[in-house]
C-alpha cells in the first residue's frame, strides 16, 4: 500500500502552541484575509437581494478558513483553479475587491471584463487562471498545469479547489491517478461541505470519508479541519513543501459547510433540505469567531483591535461597490474577442 492516510483533528493538535509559532503576524493577516472574504460577500448578498447583482451568485460563507488557510501557503506563481464558488479562493489568492465586485455587477472593469460574472473569474497576476462552473471542469486543467510546472522546472505548484459533489464526477479519478502516477506538484482541494446542491452526502455515497476514496490510489490523502485557518494552512504548507520537494500530490479532504444555501443569499432553510439545528453546529464552529477567540485570549490582539479592523475591511468593500457602481458597462465592440471559432479562416 502506498497511500498515506491520516485523520487530523484540530482537538488532535495543541492550536495554541501552532499559533505561537506561527507569530503574530502570521495569524492576524490569516483573520484580516477571512474578514474580508466574509464581509465581501455579506456585502454582494445584500446586492443579490436588491438585484444589482444579477449573476448568479454561490456564496462561500461559512467555508472561508479553506481559502484562506491554502493561499496563505502559496506564493504569487502557484496556480489555483476554481468552481462556482469561488469568490473566496479569488480574494485568498491576492485578487483585489475592485476586479471582482465589478466582475460581480458584470462592469468592463471586472476581472473577466465583465464577460464573467461570479462564476468565471479569471486573474493572471495572481495565478488564478480560471473558475469553472461545470462540476470538477477545473481539476484536469489544474493537472495539466502541475505537469507543465514538472516539466518546466519551474517548482510551483497547481491548487484545484471543489466540492464534495465533484468526487463523482469520473474525471476526478483520472486526475486523481494520473498526478499520483506522475508524482505532480498538485493539491487537490475538496471542500466537502456534505451537500451538492440539494442532496446531502449521505444520499449520494456509502461514505462520508472522502479522504479514503483517494489513499487507495498511492497518493498522500488527508482529512483537515476546514473550520480552523491554522489547522488549513498548516497542512496546506506541508502539502506544498511535499510538492517542491517532488515527492507528489496531496488530496485534503477539508470537513465544512456553507452557511447559506446553494446558490443565492438566502439560507434554504425553508425548502426541506436542511436541518436547523445542524446548520447552527456548524454556525457554532464559525472560523472567524474561533480565531478571534484565539487571539484575544492569547493576547495577540484585543476587541476593540478586531472592531477596528472590521470597519476598515467595511470600507475596503463599500469602495469596491462604489467603483463598481461607478465603472462602465461593457461595450460590446469587443463581443468576439476570445472567441473560438473552429475552422474559422
Ligand atoms: C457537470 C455538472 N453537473 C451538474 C451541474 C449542476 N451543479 C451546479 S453546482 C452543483 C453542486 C456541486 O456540489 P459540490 O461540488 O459539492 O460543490 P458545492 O456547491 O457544495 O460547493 C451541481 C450539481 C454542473 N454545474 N455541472
Amino acid at each position: 500500500m502506498g497511500g498515506s492516510t491520516e485523520l487530523l483533528m484540530s482537538t488532535d493538535i495543541d492550536l495554541k502552541s501552532r499559533a505561537r509559532s506561527l507569530g503574530k503576524e502570521t495569524l492576524l493577516g490569516l483573520h484580516l484575509q477571512l474578514i474580508r472574504i466574509r464581509l465581501f460577500e455579506e456585502r454582494a448578498a445584500e446586492l443579490l437581494e436588491a438585484k444589482e447583482i444579477n449573476t448568479a451568485c454561490h456564496l462561500y460563507i461559512g467555508q472561508e478558513a479553506v481559502a484562506t488557510g491554502v493561499c496563505k501557503a502559496l506564493r504569487n506563481t502557484d496556480l489555483i483553479w476554481g468552481n462556482h464558488r469561488s469568490h473566496g479562493h479569488y480574494l485568498a489568492k491576492g485578487g483585489d475587491m475592485r476586479s471582482i465586485m465589478a466582475e460581480l455587477l458584470c462592469k468592463a472593469t471586472g476581472c473577466a471584463k465583465g464577460r464573467g460574472g461570479s462564476m468565471h473569474l479569471y486573474n493572471k497576476e495572481i495565478g488564478m487562471l480560471g473558475t469553472v462552473p461545470m462540476v470538477a471542469a477545473t481539476i484536469p486543467i489544474g493537472v495539466g498545469a502541475a505537469l507543465a510546472a514538472k516539466l518546466k522546472k519551474t517548482d510551483d505548484v497547481s491548487v484545484a479547489f471543489f466540492g464534495d459533489g465533484a468526487t463523482e464526477e469520473g474525471i476526478f479519478f483520472e486526475a486523481i491517478n494520473f498526478a499520483a502516477l506522475h508524482k505532480l506538484p498538485m493539491i487537490f482541494v475538496c471542500e466537502n461541505n456534505y451537500m451538492s446542491s440539494h442532496l446531502p452526502l449521505t444520499d449520494r455515497r456509502t461514505t462520508e470519508k472522502l479522504f479514503e476514496l483517494v489513499a487507495m490510489n498511492s497518493m498522500h490523502s488527508i482529512r483537515a479541519d476546514g473550520m480552523n485557518v491554522i489547522e488549513m494552512y498548516d497542512l496546506s504548507t506541508e502539502a506544498v513543501e511535499r510538492a517542491r520537494r517532488g515527492d507528489g500530490p496531496t488530496f485534503i479532504e477539508a470537513e465544512t459547510y456553507r452557511f447559506r444555501g446553494h446558490v443565492g443569499p438566502k439560507d434554504d432553510l425553508d425548502v426541506g433540505i436542511r436541518d436547523r439545528d445542524i446548520l447552527q453546529s456548524w454556525i457554532d464552529r464559525d472560523p472567524i469567531l474561533q480565531l478571534e477567540s484565539l487571539l484575544v485570549s492569547e493576547g495577540y490582539t484585543t476587541a476593540a483591535k478586531l472592531e477596528t479592523i472590521r470597519k476598515q475591511v467595511l470600507a475596503e468593500v463599500a469602495d469596491s461597490v462604489e467603483f463598481a457602481r461607478n465603472s462602465p458597462d461593457p461595450d460590446g465592440s469587443g463581443v468576439l474577442d476570445h472567441v473560438f471559432i473552429g475552422g474559422a479562416k
